[in-house]
């Protein structure tokens, strides 16, 4: 988004009235937002998926036929979360969320950077790289160890496999119901670095638009999601969402 550009600088100021005029705001994330902490997305170039068959090992059935390839999979993940922090774009909604009454966030990234950036009302719609659960007992816990003693772990309650507190492909997402409640009750969706591809989640834009929000869009491209947006933000969301806090911080300044 070249600050030159007199278009997007309207479009900006536009975003920054919606915020501004906003009493409850959901933001839905996807691996866009984690992309300039060096995270991989999942489709386009570098695509995470591309080395590792997404059937294989992000879904029920990769995990039932070898849990070992999964674990190896998700070990990888949670050793490259060890090197990555958040980006100005997570710190700029954990702002807004303490500016904005009513601010929830739905994220379906796993990478926990939300958290780590100091955001509170954070849905983690597919899960969390950090937590682990039984897949016989209700064992559930944070377990940051890496490397992992042993690959699959053993659930210290029943010694059964442990798998990654993770919602894979085929399988139910908890807390859906959860994020659907928090977008119907928006009066601004910001949907910021998801290309819209996968459901339930992107169904929750539906949800919010049909209870009448504006949906602002943050991404560099267009997506799936992109014809329903009432406003696109063009650009990375790191350098995007802080420019909108900053403009939002001086409108609030004339205390307007
Ligand atoms: C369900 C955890 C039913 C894993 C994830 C055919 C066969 C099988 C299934 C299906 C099918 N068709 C549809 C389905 C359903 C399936 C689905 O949607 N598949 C897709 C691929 C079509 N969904 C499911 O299986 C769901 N469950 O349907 O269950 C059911 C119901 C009842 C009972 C039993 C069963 C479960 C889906 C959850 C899967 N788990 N994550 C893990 O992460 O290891 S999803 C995974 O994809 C991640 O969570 C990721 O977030 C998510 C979505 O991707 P995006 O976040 O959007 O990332 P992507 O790379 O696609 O896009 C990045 C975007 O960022 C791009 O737009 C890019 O332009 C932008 N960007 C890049 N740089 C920046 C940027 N934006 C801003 N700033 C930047 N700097
Ligand atoms: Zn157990």
């Amino acid at each position: 988004m070249a600050a030159s550009d007199p278009r997007q600088n309207l479009d900006l100021v536009r975003a920054v009235e919606r915020i501004a005029a906003a009493r409850r705001v959901a933001a839905f994330t996807g691996a866009g937002v984690s992309a300039e902490s060096g995270v991989p997305t999942f489709r386009g170039g570098e695509g995470l998926w591309e080395n590792h068959p997404l059937e294989e090992v992000a879904s029920i059935q990769g995990w039932r036929r070898d849990p070992l390839r999964v674990w190896r999979f998700y070990e990888g993940r949670r050793g490259d979360l060890r090197r990555i922090r958040p980006n100005a774009g997570h710190y700029a909604l954990a702002e807004l969320e303490r500016r904005i009454p009513e601010f929830s966030l739905i994220t379906q990234n796993v990478d926990g950077l939300h958290i780590l950036a100091g955001s509170q009302r954070v849905t983690p719609l597919h899960g969390d790289l950090w937590r682990v659960r039984c897949v016989r007992c209700n064992y559930a816990a944070e377990d940051r160890t890496h490397p992992l003693p042993e690959l699959p772990p053993a659930c210290p309650v029943c010694a059964a496999h442990l798998r990654p507190d993770i919602v894979w492909f085929g399988e139910a997402v908890p807390l859906y119901a959860e994020a659907e409640r928090l977008a119907s009750g928006a009066d601004l969706l910001l949907v910021i670095g998801t290309s819209g591809h996968v459901y339930p989640a992107a169904g929750l834009v539906q949800a919010g638009l049909e209870a009448g929000a504006f949906m602002l869009e943050i991404n560099p491209e267009q997506t799936a999601l992109s014809r329903y947006a009432h406003l696109h933000l063009r650009g990375p969301s790191g350098e995007i969402l802080p420019r909108l806090l900053e403009q939002l911080e001086s409108l609030e300044g004339q205390g307007r």
